[in-house]
């Protein structure tokens, strides 16, 4: 009988400050919108394990520890990513804006083997603060001129389209993940337990903490 290779997906959150990058993240793998979550975990991630298409999969999601405000994130975390979720607030325009740079930064620091079918999901966040919320015409537009980027408006307060969102991420990731290198290069460095001296050090050269 064939042995099936355990999947892990690394998805990381780009967007700017204060988007809600942290909260949707928190909104999906606790179930919990918290004023007081700031957590910003570093450059690190949170695990949860979820079945696509049949498959048991570990989804691993980056956050970052509020460095995006220079946007110095380090190539570790980019490294290896399965699906770059991108997120801007609906509420302010200028986050909007920068989602062509954080898509480019993501393509230049991670250089996929295919950049052109990497998978992207764009999320607009807090529409629970619309009064009258409407699609926003513009990102779909951006979106579907990105090669269809699937995007979806969100509410990390309100758990509105996250598990939707972040599903979506998950079979894109896994889609993309198929065919890939050993499981063993996907994990980070730090979590190595061969006693790589160029491992470890490498690690502390590139935390932001
Ligand atoms: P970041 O990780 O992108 O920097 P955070 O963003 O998750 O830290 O969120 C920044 C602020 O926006 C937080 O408020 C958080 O509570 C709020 N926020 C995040 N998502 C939503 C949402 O969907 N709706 C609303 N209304 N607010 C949201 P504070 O006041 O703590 O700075
Ligand atoms: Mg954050």
């Amino acid at each position: 009988m064939a042995t099936r290779k355990k999947s892990l997906l690394k998805v990381i959150i780009l967007g700017d400050s204060s988007v809600g990058k942290t909260s949707l993240m928190n909104q999906y793998v606790n179930k919990r919108f918290s004023n007081q979550y700031k957590a910003t975990i570093g450059a690190d991630f949170l695990t949860k394990e979820i079945v696509v298409d049949d498959r048991v999969v570990t989804m691993q999601i980056w956050d970052t520890a509020g460095q995006e405000r220079f946007q110095s994130l380090g190539v570790a975390f980019y490294r290896g990513a399965d699906c770059c979720v991108l997120v801007y607030d609906v509420t302010v325009p200028t986050t909007f804006k920068n989602l062509d740079s954080w898509r480019d930064e993501f393509l230049i620091q991670a250089s996929p083997r295919n950049p052109e079918q990497f998978p992207f999901v764009v999320l607009g966040n807090k529409v629970d603060l619309e009064t009258r919320p409407m699609p926003n015409r513009r990102a779909q537009q951006w979106c579907q001129s990105k090669n269809d980027i699937p995007y979806f408006e969100t509410s990390a307060k309100e758990g509105v389209n996250v598990e939707l969102a972040f599903q979506t991420i998950a079979k894109n990731a896994l889609a993309q993940e198929v065919g890939r290198d050993e499981i063993y290069n996907h994990f980070p460095d730090q979590i190595r337990l061969d006693g790589d001296r160029n491992n470890r050090n490498r690690n502390s050269d590139n935390c932001q903490c």
